[in-house]
């Protein structure tokens, strides 16, 4: 039987690649994301290329019963999830402490660390459905290392990590694996995002080096679900081959083009 994975944030970067990978590799897709226009382009390449069912989920993770009605509507067309990939993240602004904005910070404590426990929560029983559940959190860097001008998005980050420990501790006796994935800088639309649409600054976080591709990721997040029942991938750090951790990048140029 085909399994299935619900993937949050596919309408761009490290999930969508996630969505594709997953499909090639025969997965049932569920897709979400706040923006429909992209689910629905998102669909219509996956179904054309592979012979796999898409659903595409509309709503905000921040939003708690906008997260429970789409998980209780999905429920009578689903005996089980698989994987649960809690990809749907967003870092906003780059400043010292003392000027950081307070609605930044609410949205980014909201979407990265509200987001994923809402989300958690409604699909658990879904989960425990499944003779082979994994939940996958997206960390990063940022949540090993606080770097300045991070704050609170290394702080959201560093929350990824400790909940992912509290996750695999309390859902042991359930046989759910829980997998937290830390990527390194990936050339997204992560720095646009972060810096409000400015892409002159945005893609100066890429300069100098080859970051990582979404697909880089993507890859490794199916290394992590395509291993046997007993063995759990616990957390895993993947960065660009110029990135050694959040403080130290080679931008000697970009020396894998
Ligand atoms: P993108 O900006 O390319 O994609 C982010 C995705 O998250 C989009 O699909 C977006 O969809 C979704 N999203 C954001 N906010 C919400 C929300 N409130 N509700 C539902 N969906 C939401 O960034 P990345 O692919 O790079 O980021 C994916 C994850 O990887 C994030 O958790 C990020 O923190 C993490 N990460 C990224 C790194 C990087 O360098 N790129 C490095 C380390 C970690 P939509 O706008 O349609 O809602
Ligand atoms: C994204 C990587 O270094 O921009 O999580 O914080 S970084």
């Amino acid at each position: 039987m085909r399994k299935t994975i619900l993937i949050t944030g596919a309408t761009a970067g490290i999930g969508k690649a996630a969505a594709h990978k997953f499909a090639r590799e025969g997965y049932n897709i569920i897709a979400t994301g706040r923006r429909a226009d992209k689910l629905a382009e998102l669909k219509e390449e996956i179904t054309t290329a592979n012979d796999i069912a898409v659903t595409t989920l509309c709503f905000d993770v921040q939003d708690r019963t906008a997260v429970e009605n789409a998980i209780k509507d999905l429920k009578p067309m689903l005996q089980s999830l698989d994987v649960l990939l809690n990809n749907a993240g967003l870092a906003l602004g780059k400043d010292l402490f003392g000027d950081g904005d307070l609605d930044d910070w609410d949205t980014m404590i909201d979407t990265n660390v509200k987001g994923i426990l809402y989300m958690t929560k409604a699909c658990l029983p879904l989960l425990e459905k499944s003779s082979s559940p994994q939940i996958i959190n997206i960390g990063s860097t940022a949540g090993q290392e606080v770097y300045e001008l991070g704050n609170i998005y290394c702080a959201t980050k560093h929350a990824v990590v400790a909940i992912s420990k509290a996750m695999r501790i309390d859902l042991l006796q359930k046989g759910i694996k829980v997998t937290c994935i830390n990527p390194g800088a990936a050339e997204t639309e992560f720095s646009l995002v972060r810096f409000k649409g400015n892409r002159e600054i945005a893609k100066t976080t890429y300069d100098g080096f080859t970051p990582l591709r979404p697909e880089d990721v993507a890859e490794v997040i199916y290394y992590t679900a395509s291993l046997p029942v007993h063995v759990c991938i616990n957390d895993l750090t993947i960065t660009a081959t110029q990135q050694a951790n959040s403080f130290y990048v080679n931008r000697s140029g970009k020396l894998f083009e």
